[in-house]
């Protein structure tokens, strides 16, 4: 059986590493964090995620060992960040070459590099191979490249990890049947091997069918807004139709992949995404759409305190801690650029101080504002509702069972 060594323990490097060691495939899980790997090897997962910590017991009392050092193993698996740039909307795969980098100092010959990270149309051709091939190594033989997008999504990783379809991108099919021979050791969704070129497009093409979709909600809500319709009612109905199938609109777009890799379309096509250009920036007004609302609710309730307004939820969905690119973070942005600030904030996955007039208990919070914005619909508001009885709701969510509430 081919020994793993999984670089990057972070929120797909991690599942995707306790997943194979919980199916008995010898796996080492490195990150150059030395904390994180001090909390694993202490026994200890890093993030909330539904079924981790089972998973996590699982797989410890099988093959899995945590290292701040490479190995020298069969099989990398690369799930490190690929940032983007938010000015030029370019992926940087930095931590992507850093880790080919090092991985060449240890690799046997022959060892597969499989990227899992997402990176952009074309970011292997152009960045990974000329890395390799300047070291002196040949692809195909001393080095094998693979490009396995992950797919699971935050809230239902685990479940996903094994029953969600993957892609396989290679330069040879031999590779391909390796490789997916080895997910097999877990994944029971269909694998399909391909090129590298269509595995990278392919990712990226999902995400932007998602961001279109909510896209085409949110502008949706924004017209029935404008002409005082029920935008809910509109789409259930519509949605009876056997064809047609409208996402809910929302206060914005957030995430590490949703909001980001339209961009690079956009980026390398200009001229050509034209529909995908729109779509983002439709889902990136919302917070501002929001921000209006805001002021239009104060005013039809003789609310003048900003500072009486609070933000309920600060992460990107529902029931996770990540708030990379959230919509609430977005809003405070927008909020600053009019050169205002005193919005309220709460949310009870953020557990740090990452935003100003922040609170880390519920009814302290309320206790402190009058209209309550629902940026996220969190179990914990869905179950104390009722806190919200007295108070001026804007509910962004559709989440809210209470009379006389405010909608998008
Ligand atoms: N949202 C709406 N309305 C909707 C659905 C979502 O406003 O009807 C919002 C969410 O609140 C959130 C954002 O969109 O802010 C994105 O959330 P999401 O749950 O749709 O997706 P992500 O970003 O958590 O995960 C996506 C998934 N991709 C697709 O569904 C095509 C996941 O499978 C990918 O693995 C992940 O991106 C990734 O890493 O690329």
């Amino acid at each position: 059986m081919l020994k793993i060594n999984v670089i990057g323990l972070g929120y797909i490097g991690l599942p995707t590493a306790l997943m194979f060691a919980s199916h008995r495939v010898e796996v080492v899980g490195t990150d150059y964090n030395n904390g994180l790997i001090a909390e694993l090897n202490a026994g200890r997962t890093t993030f909330e995620e539904e079924g981790l910590d089972e998973l996590f017991n699982d797989a410890v009392s099988k093959e899995i060992k945590f290292s701040t050092e490479y190995q020298a193993t069969d099989v990398y698996i690369v799930s490190v960040p690929t940032p983007y740039d938010k000015n030029s909307k370019k992926i940087d795969a930095c931590y992507v070459i850093s880790a080919v980098k090092t991985i060449m100092e240890v690799c046997p010959k022959g060892a597969i590099i499989v990227i899992e990270s997402t990176v952009s149309p074309g970011t292997i051709d152009k960045f990974i191979r000329p890395v390799i091939e300047v070291n002196g190594f040949v692809i195909g033989e001393d080095i094998n490249l693979v490009h396995a997008p992950e797919r699971i999504i935050p809230g239902n990783m685990v479940y996903e990890l094994e029953y969600n379809s993957r892609t396989i991108g290679v330069d040879n099919l031999k590779i391909g049947e390796k490789v997916k021979n080895l997910y097999e050791s877990f994944c029971k969704g269909e694998i399909i091997v391909t090129d590298i070129r269509t595995a990278e497009m392919t990712k990226v093409v999902e995400n932007t069918y998602r961001d279109i979709n909510i896209a085409f909600a949110n502008e949706l809500a924004k017209i029935c807004r404008s002409d005082d319709m029920d935008v809910y009612e509109i789409i259930r109905i519509a949605n009876k139709h056997p064809r047609v199938n409208i996402l809910q609109p929302g206060p914005g777009v957030g995430g590490h992949c949703i909001s980001v890799d339209p961009w690079f379309l956009v980026g390398d096509y200009p001229g050509l995404a034209n529909i995908i250009l729109a779509a983002r920036k439709i889902n990136d007004s919302m917070p501002e759409f929001v921000l209006e609302r805001i002021r239009d609710i104060m005013d039809n309730n003789g609310l003048t305190d900003i500072t009486r307004v609070g933000l309920y939820g600060l992460t990107y969905k529902e029931n996770v801690d990540d708030v990379r690119e959230s919509p609430s973070l977005q809003l405070l942005e927008s909020q600053k650029k009019h050169l205002a600030n005193g919005l309220k904030v709460y949310d009870p996955y953020v557990k740090t101080t990452i935003a100003d007039n922040q609170y880390f208990n519920l009814d302290e919070f309320l206790k402190n504002v009058d209209l309550v914005v629902l940026m996220v619909s969190h179990d914990e508001i869905i179950e104390n509702m009722d806190k919200l009885k007295n108070k001026i709701v804007l509910d962004t969510r559709k989440i809210c069972t209470l009379e006389k509430v405010y909608t998008l």
